[in-house]
């Protein structure tokens, strides 16, 4: 691996240190002005640090003035107090599972970015995600798995690494990720995974940090990933009889440590493509939507023999605010929809009839 000159970045979080002052915000273990899987990797490396505590103590995102007299400090010369998010004066695993994961994405001033390095193919290690080769049947698990390192480019000196798996909001309905059962990053006594979902926007923030301040090396499997599909999906390409648009997952935002916290380039895995199985879609979506995606207008129907009179319809963003849309008199279960209030993006609707509750997503272009 290179050696990476980090001058001009500790010069510049030693500058943020002291514009924030002697404050600590509960999470923000790195001091940069906002809380997320870095910080998680931080509070590895001071992880059984102790110090004073602090006076009028609170989780609650706000600052906390520092008590100081802590010895520890990270390589950019913030002191691990910051890690002690809950001010009791030792670093523990209740500062990562209660007050990082509750202040999770909170940020307080301008946040400073985080470095996530870029590898270099061929020369740095690679993150690798894999799996689901054999698709994905609709509200079904998925597994797939991630590894970082090959033997052409292991990793000497693990201490920790962050990123995020990104997918799309609509086609997924949860993910979660574990560690793998025989990794070299080390077993659950001596590496703890931190994962927060935000499911809203598709994003699972994933950290894996040893806690012991000792560094492994290795190539190969570090983690298993469970993800399920939505269970109803509608299209304009199940509608048309054509395959499904394959459940997508990236890989953004990575940063690896070792055990003195120094960064480590890594190579970003390609996007993996799951396709999505279709023998369930004939039952489970039948509402018929034309033309999907949509201009200003959008014409719904339920299924030939099963039509009755609509009795309500919800439209949702995804957001999954409920918008205003209007729609025509709804006869013999079929109405037109009115998109021209409707912005750019994908919606849900949801059509009542007096015995059935239909849903379809629809695209706005
Ligand atoms: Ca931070
Ligand atoms: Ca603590």
């Amino acid at each position: 691996m290179k050696r990476v000159t980090l001058i001009a970045s500790v010069l510049l979080l030693g500058a943020l240190s002291v514009v924030n002052g002697q404050n600590v915000w509960p999470g923000d273990v790195n001091n940069n002005g906002i809380v997320n899987g870095v910080d998680a990797l931080y509070w590895g490396l001071a992880n059984g640090s102790k110090g004073s505590s602090r006076t009028n103590v609170t989780n609650s995102w706000q600052p906390q003035r520092t008590a100081g007299n802590w010895s520890g400090v990270f390589p950019d010369g913030t002191s691990h107090e910051y890690a002690d998010c809950n001010g009791d004066g030792s670093v523990d695993e209740l500062d990562l599972t209660e007050i990082i994961q509750g202040n999770f994405d909170k940020t307080h001033g301008t946040p400073a970015a985080d470095k996530f390095l870029v590898g270099e193919t061929d020369v740095d290690p690679r993150l690798i995600i894999q799996g689901g080769e054999s698709g994905a049947g609709l509200g079904q698990l998925v597994q797939l798995s991630l590894a970082l390192g090959d033997a052409l480019n292991p990793v000497t000196d693990f201490y920790g690494v962050t990123f995020t798996l990104n997918f799309d909001p609509q086609w997924v309905k949860s993910a979660s990720i574990n560690l793998h059962p025989n990794t070299w990053i080390g077993n659950e006594s001596q590496v703890k995974v931190f994962q927060v979902l935000n499911r809203a926007t598709g994003k699972l923030f994933v950290t894996f940090v040893r806690k012991n301040k000792q560094p492994t090396s290795g190539s190969g499997m570090i983690a298993t990933a469970s993800v399920i599909s939505e269970d109803v999906i509608s299209t304009r390409e199940n509608l048309r009889g054509e395959s499904m648009p394959p459940l997508r997952f990236w890989i953004e935002d990575i940063q690896m440590i070792d055990h003195y916290g120094q960064d480590w380039p890594v190579v970003k895995p390609q996007p993996l493509e799951v396709p999505i199985l279709d023998q369930q879609l004939e039952t489970k979506t039948a509402l018929w939507a034309y033309p999907n995606p949509a201009n200003e207008s959008v014409v719904i129907a339920m299924p030939q023999g099963r039509r009755e009179s609509v009795k309500r319809v919800d439209v949702f963003n995804a957001q999954g605010q409920r918008m205003d849309l209007p729609y025509s008199p709804a006869m013999s279960g079929q109405f037109t929809l009115y998109m021209a209030g409707a912005t750019t993006g994908w919606y849900v609707v949801k059509v009542w009839s007096e015995t059935e509750v239909w849903t379809t997503r629809i695209y706005r272009l």
